[in-house]
């Protein structure tokens, strides 16, 4: 079996800046994964070619990430039975709403599911997540790191009491 289980798909190298954010999720779950640049519209015998052969390359969950008139994700979600994820990119004059609604209204039939604009991190995320389903170990990490969020929101929170600010909560303790 492949240890290659994302592929990771952008419509430029001017995406890539962002998309690299997927990488670094992925890479702190030992989750592996390939890059592609391909597009919807400047080459869509490529994207075709990737999308039919994801499955059989061994691929669980694509991700997708594009800007403006933001085909890619449904492109690919339409010829493939694997999960995608679709990055929406913010890029100039509409700032990521272009890509947001381009990505995120799929007609009824062919989900894509959308992470929030430039959300590559969260996308990243989200494959491990399905991946973790099947996963045992994977759901293990994915408790480790959401036990570190919400240390974090403690320290946080601690860090407000030592600048004098209470919560004045009778049921503080109870927050915690
Ligand atoms: C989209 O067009 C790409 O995903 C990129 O976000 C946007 C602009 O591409 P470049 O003109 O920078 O190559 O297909």
């Amino acid at each position: 079996m492949s240890d290659t289980e994302v592929g990771i798909v952008m419509g430029s190298d001017s995406d890539l800046p962002i998309m690299n954010k997927c990488t670094e999720a992925l890479d702190y779950f030992g989750v592996g994964w390939e890059m592609v640049i391909s597009s919807a519209h400047r080459h869509p015998e490529k994207t075709a070619r990737y999308a039919r052969g994801a499955a059989d390359a061994g691929l669980k969950v694509i991700i997708a990430g594009a800007g403006g008139a933001a085909h890619l994700p449904g492109v690919i979600a339409s010829m493939s039975l694997l999960p995608v994820i679709g990055v929406p990119i913010a890029i100039e004059p509409l700032h990521g709403v272009d890509s947001l609604y381009s990505i995120v209204q799929m007609p009824q039939g062919i989900p894509v599911a959308t992470v929030s604009v430039n959300g590559a991190y969260n996308a990243g995320l989200l494959a491990v997540q399905i991946l973790a389903v099947h996963d045992q170990e994977l759901r293990h990490k994915l408790n480790s790191y959401r036990q570190m969020l919400a240390a974090k929101v403690e320290e946080k929170d601690c860090a407000l009491r030592e600048k004098g600010i209470q919560c004045g909560r009778a049921d503080k303790d109870e927050i915690k």
